[in-house]
C-alpha cells in the first residue's frame, strides 16, 4: 500500500484488524485505525532519493539514534563492505537496500578491476543478495571516471529497480536479481557484464542482477556523459522523468552534442524514449547535468521541476499517462516558467571561464525541492572548474514565463560551492555547502538562524528525521544536529572514510554510507 507517496511493505488483512479488535475489546475501531496507521507511517520505505515527489530530504521515521559508534558497534544493527568509493546514496524498499559504489572490493571472483556496482542487500541483515556490474567506458575516462562506481541513487516501485549506470544506461532491473531466473526481454546480462576486450564472455549466476530493458542515452538520446552519471529516476505513473548527464568532452570547453536533450521521459515498461525538454540547454552547459527532477502540484497542474547545466531552473508540464505508448521522435516538453538562477553569470561562449574561480556560470548538483508552492534550490560555481561562489534561493512556483526578477522570494550566500539538496521542515531549511559550514535558515525569509563550522566539504545532503537533521562530510566526520532553530549538536562520529552519500531513514533505521561501508543504524543497539 501506498500511504503520501510513501510506500509501505507492511500489508493490513481484516483478519488483523479482527484479531487487534479481539485483543483491545474497549478500544474503538476509529482508535485502532488510528493507532495501526501511525504505526506504519513511522514504518514507511524509502524508495527512492528524498521524499516522492518533493525530493525534500525529509522523513517521518521515529525513534532513530541520537548516535552512534562503528568502532564500539552503538547503534550499529549491521554493516556491509562496500567499494572503495560510493557517491550514490542508499534506497529502501521492500526489505531491500539498494546503493551503487564501486568493485574495489569485488564480492564475485569473476568480476575483477574497475566497475560501476549497484549492490542490493538484505535490510534486516544486510546479507549481500545481488549485484550489477558494468564495465567501464573506456573509449575515454571522461565518459566514466576511474573508480567512480555508480553514483546515481536507485529507484524501486514494486519489484522493479531504476537505476541509471556508469555507461550512461538507464537499466530496470529485477529487484530479486537472477536468482529466480532471467526475467525478459532482456537477456543478455552475460555480455553486458563482460568487459568488450575479454577473451570469452562471462556466465550470469544468482549474485548477478537481472536486467528488464535497458535504454542508452548515449545512442538512445544522443547525450555525451561527462565523469559520472548521477541521476535519480522520477517515477509519474507510467512514465520515468531523469536528468540525462549530458555535458562538456574532455577538453572542458567543448559541447560535442549541442542537440542532447537535458531531461528525458521514458515509458516505464519498456524504456521506450518518449519526450525531452525542447529548451536548447546544451550549448551552455558549463560542466554536466547532475540535477535530477523533482515534482509538484501547483494551482491544480502537476509540474516537472529540473535544474538545467546551464544554471537555469525550469518547471515543465507533466505529461499525460497516454503519453507512454508515443512512439517515433520523441514529444516536446512544455515549459510553464523558467528562472535563471545566477542572471549576472556570462552567458555567452561560457566555456571560456572553465577555471576561472572569480567569475563563471552556474550549475546545479542538488535536486529542487518542492514546498508549499515554493522551491528551495541550491547552485552556484563548479567545484571543480567554476567560481567560489553559490546560493540557496527560494522561488515562487505558481508564476509563469520567466520568474527570474519576480520569481525570487528570498536567496541567501553559502560559502565556496555547494552539492546538496536542502531538507525542509518546520519553517526550517537546513543545507550544508563546500566552504565545510552547516546552515539552518528560516524558509519563509531566508535569514540565517545558525551555521556551524563542519569538518570538511559536505557533498551529502541533509536528512531531517525524528527530530534531527543527519549530515556527513568529505572529512568522515558524521554530525547529528536537533533540527531546531537553536544550534545544537546532538552527538559526532568520525567514519575513517570520506562520506558522499545522504543518509536515509526507513522502517525505523538510518542508513549511512561512507565511501568503502555501509551501515544501518538502529537506537538502543550495543554490540
Ligand atoms: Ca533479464
Amino acid at each position: 500500500m501506498r500511504v503520501e507517496g510513501r510506500e509501505l511493505r507492511v500489508v493490513i488483512r481484516p483478519s488483523t484488524l479482527n484479531y487487534q479488535m479481539k485483543c483491545f475489546p474497549y478500544c474503538s475501531r476509529t482508535l485502532l485505525l488510528y493507532l495501526l496507521y501511525t504505526s506504519l507511517c513511522a514504518a514507511a520505505d524509502r524508495p527512492q532519493w528524498g521524499e516522492a515527489w518533493s525530493r525534500n530530504m525529509v522523513s517521518e521515521e521515529k525513534g532513530l539514534p541520537n548516535s552512534f559508534d562503528p568502532r564500539a558497534g552503538l547503534n550499529v544493527k549491521w554493516s556491509a563492505e562496500l567499494g572503495t568509493e560510493t557517491h550514490s546514496s542508499p534506497v529502501i524498499a521492500r526489505g531491500r537496500v539498494y546503493i551503487g559504489t564501486n568493485n574495489g572490493n569485488p564480492r564475485d571472483p569473476k568480476h575483477s578491476g574497475d566497475r560501476g556496482v549497484l549492490m542490493c542487500f538484505d535490510e534486516n541483515s544486510g546479507q549481500l543478495l545481488w549485484q550489477l556490474v558494468v564495465p567501464k567506458r573506456d573509449e575515454d575516462v571522461y565518459f566514466d571516471w576511474p573508480n567512480s562506481g555508480i553514483s546515481s541513487p536507485a529507484t524501486v516501485e514494486g519489484d522493479r529497480v531504476y537505476i541509471v549506470s556508469n555507461r550512461g544506461e538507464v537499466l530496470c532491473l529485477d529487484a530479486l536479481g537472477l536468482g529466480n531466473g532471467n526475467d525478459g526481454p532482456f537477456l543478455s546480462e552475460g555480455r553486458h557484464m563482460t568487459p568488450h576486450n575479454a577473451p570469452t564472455e562471462l556466465v550470469p549466476g544468482p549474485l548477478d542482477a537481472d536486467i528488464i530493458w535497458l535504454f542508452d542515452l548515449t545512442s538512445g538520446a544522443g547525450i555525451w556523459s561527462h565523469d559520472a552519471a548521477h541521476s535519480s529516476v522520477l517515477i509519474d505513473g507510467p512514465l520515468l522523468y531523469l536528468n540525462s548527464g549530458t555535458g562538456v568532452d574532455n577538453t572542458h570547453k567543448r559541447i560535442r552534442t549541442p542537440n542532447a536533450p537535458s531531461l528525458v521521459v521514458l515509458d516505464k515498461d519498456t524504456g521506450a524514449f518518449v519526450a525531452r525538454d525542447d529548451e536548447h540547454i546544451a550549448p551552455n552547459i558549463f560542466h554536466s547535468t547532475w540535477c535530477a527532477p523533482s515534482m509538484g502540484t501547483v494551482n491544480g497542474r502537476r509540474l516537472i521541476f529540473f535544474g538545467g547545466g546551464n544554471g537555469i531552473l525550469y518547471a515543465f508540464e507533466a505529461l499525460g499517462q497516454e503519453s507512454a505508448s508515443h512512439r517515433g521522435e520523441p514529444l516536446s516538453l512544455k515549459k510553464v516558467w523558467q528562472f535563471d538562477f545566477d542572471p549576472d553569470a556570462p552567458k555567452t561562449n561560457v566555456h571560456r571561464f572553465n577555471s576561472n574561480r572569480r567569475e563563471s556560470p552556474s550549475n546545479f548538483y542538488g535536486m529542487p525541492v518542492f514546498v508549499d508552492n515554493r522551491i528551495y534550490v541550491a547552485g552556484g560555481g563548479d567545484l571543480w572548474w567554476g567560481k567560489n561562489e553559490a546560493w540557496l534561493k527560494c522561488v515562487d512556483a505558481t508564476k509563469t514565463g520567466d520568474i527570474t526578477t519576480n520569481g525570487l522570494v528570498w536567496s541567501y550566500r553559502l560559502e565556496k560551492h555547494v552539492m546538496a539538496t536542502p531538507a525542509v521542515a518546520s519553517g526550517l531549511v537546513f543545507i550544508a555547502d563546500c566552504g565545510r559550514t552547516f546552515h539552518c535558515v528560516d524558509a519563509r525569509t531566508g535569514a540565517a538562524c545558525w551555521t556551524y563550522d563542519i569538518n570538511g566539504e559536505a557533498w551529502a545532503s541533509p536528512l531531517v528525521a525524528d527530530g534531527k537533521v543527519y549530515q556527513g562530510t568529505r572529512s568522515g566526520d558524521f554530525y547529528i544536529f536537533k533540527a531546531d532553530r537553536e544550534k545544537r549538536l546532538v552527538s559526532s562520529c568520525q567514519l575513517g572514510q570520506p562520506i558522499s552519500a545522504t543518509a536515509a531513514a526507513a522502517n525505523g533505521l538510518v542508513f549511512v554510507a561512507s565511501m568503502n561501508r555501509l551501515y544501518a543504524l538502529q537506537s538502543n543497539k550495543v554490540r
